[in-house]
């Protein structure tokens, strides 16, 4: 490897309603202190603006893709999320992306690491950051991934060729605290991870109609106080410690639905409130929701057949298929399978130079 300095190469890419730089996890430092000094200095953190570097200022713009061929024979990929802080010098692998996710099959036909299938390709991806496991199958005619369809993605403006994504069974408990519903800093909850570690709160029981805009809901700091404080206590019974310093859990503030779906949804990740949802998130609100006694239970319409939940948020809805069952009557509910469609694109693909590392400073 020549030294970072001298560049590295990078491609940017929209997953989903994220966008994020994708490297390959050999064109990059082994060492997770060094790897990490070198990702703030390419995405431009810590500064608000992200100035000086790729990041886009925002939560959703300032995400890492690594990605490697998997040594696991169930498994075509492995795929390290890392998340890249804005205006502090973190980067954090406790949490997983399910949009950046929606790159990395096609990234990794770019990068030639699994040979395309004619027509469809389908790519097995070990997530290191919860050892779980997708299958993403998209468009690649002729050993070249095709971006163009026509598919249409709430929260991105046009249209774009489907990538499917299944998620059988993840191995975290979906119920992590044991129960269905508690009271968390005085206030009804339910905590549920289905590939993300998510709160469930009804929005009316924060005094607020989970109608608002993110903007509006992020100037009101007297519900950041009440959120942080949830976020805290609720993080300690979700066995996931002090998460004071980490992005997850998130918080999803949740409201009949407006327009036709199961449940409208304002999602604080977990400072900044999303402009839509993310994927992973949108399948632990779905879960949630078919868990019988949960907080979401008197608002949302669940449709009367099917496995498809309709997740409305601040730019239109998530659709999303999730199948929870129970291994005996009034036993423990658990995730079988999630499906979601998602697209990517391909923005750019070049060598991306890194702020210089301050004198002095070895991580
Ligand atoms: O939940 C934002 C996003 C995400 C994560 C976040 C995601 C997911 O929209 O699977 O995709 O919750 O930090 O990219």
């Amino acid at each position: 490897m020549t030294a970072p300095e001298e560049g590295l190469r990078c491609m940017l890419m929209r997953g989903g309603t994220s966008k994020g730089a994708y490297f390959l996890a050999g064109d990059l430092p082994a060492e997770p202190a060094v790897r990490d000094d070198l990702l703030l200095r390419v995405m431009g953190s810590p500064d608000s603006r992200q100035i000086d570097g790729l990041g886009g200022a925002h939560p959703l713009t300032s995400k890492v893709a690594v990605v490697s061929a998997s040594a696991d024979p169930t498994a075509d990929v492995d795929y390290l999320f890392l998340q890249v802080g804005v205006d502090t010098a973190e980067v954090s692998d406790h949490q997983n992306c399910g949009n950046l996710l929606a790159g990395v099959g096609p990234f990794a036909v770019e990068r030639g690491l699994v040979a395309p299938g004619d027509g469809r390709t389908s790519v097995r991806i070990r997530m290191l950051n919860t050892g779980d496991l997708a299958v993403a199958e998209f468009p690649a005619p002729g050993g070249r991934v095709d971006y163009t369809g026509s598919a249409e993605i709430s929260g991105v403006p046009g249209t774009a060729a489907p990538v499917v994504i299944e998620f059988p069974q993840g191995s975290s408990p979906l119920l992590p605290t044991g129960r269905v519903r508690e009271l968390v800093a005085d206030v009804p909850v339910t905590c549920v991870d289905n590939g993300m570690p998510t709160v469930l709160i009804a929005a009316s029981a924060l005094g607020v109609t989970g109608y608002e805009t993110p903007a509006v809901l992020e100037e009101d700091q007297a519900l950041a106080d009440r959120l942080r404080e949830i976020r805290l206590e609720a993080g300690k019974l979700m066995g996931l410690g002090d998460v004071e310093g980490t992005t997850v859990p998130k918080l999803s503030l949740l409201a009949p639905p407006s327009d036709g779906g199961a449940v409208m949804t304002r999602t604080f990740i977990p400072v900044r409130c999303h402009t839509s949802i993310g994927v992973l998130g949108a399948a632990s609100v779905a879960a949630g929701l078919r868990i019988e006694g949960g907080v979401g239970q008197n608002l949302a319409r669940l449709p009367a057949r099917g496995n498809r939940l309709r997740i409305e948020h601040p730019t239109g809805f998530l659709d999303i298929e999730t199948i929870v069952a129970y291994d005996a009557p009034g036993g423990v509910p658990v995730a079988r399978r999630t499906a979601v469609v998602r697209t990517a694109r391909k923005i750019f693909d070049g060598t991306v130079f890194p702020r210089p590392a301050e004198a002095g400073h070895h991580p």
